[in-house]
């Protein structure tokens, strides 16, 4: 499956998906790259290019992947690859985009998707206060955008 994401339309291009290789992949682990670390992305932090794409892998079963609203780009459409489901996604707009798996987002299963040019300290602003977050969500998004930062 391969959902492109553009300013006004959600296309589902599967024929696309076969040929083009994603510019990033992400794993769904139920244990996460990290000593310890439960339910989590790997990486959970990714750079693309606008037009770029991300492909998500469903490498441990049990996880799904959906927009966090109030930290997707304005006028994008929500995207939601379900659980157990391989996708490929396309970005289209410049931004940060975050994500996060239903079941373990209170666990802090969140990723940050960034896309061309980005202003990760306006991003990191918009998480810290951004409602209806866990704590834990919270606390990764906060590292994963000052990683960007740097990087
Ligand atoms: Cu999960």
């Amino acid at each position: 499956m391969m959902i492109r994401i553009a300013l006004s339309a959600l296309l589902l291009t599967a024929g696309v998906a076969a040929a083009a290789e994603p510019t990033a992949t992400i794993h769904e682990l139920n244990r996460g790259p990290a000593a310890g670390e439960t339910f989590a992305y790997d990486p959970a932090l990714v750079r693309i290019p606008v037009g770029g794409s991300v492909r998500f892998e469903p490498t441990d079963k049990g996880h799904n992947v959906v927009p966090i609203r109030s930290l997707w780009p304005a006028g994008v459409p929500s995207v939601d690859v379900p659980f157990n489901s391989a996708a490929t996604l396309v970005f289209d707009k410049a931004g940060v985009y975050a994500v996060q798996c239903t079941p373990h987002n209170g666990l802090g299963m969140v990723a940050l998707i960034v896309v061309g040019k980005a202003d990760m300290a306006e991003f990191a602003a918009k998480a810290a206060s951004a409602p209806g977050l866990a704590p834990k969500a919270r606390a990764k998004l906060g590292v994963l955008a000052g990683a960007a930062d740097r990087a």
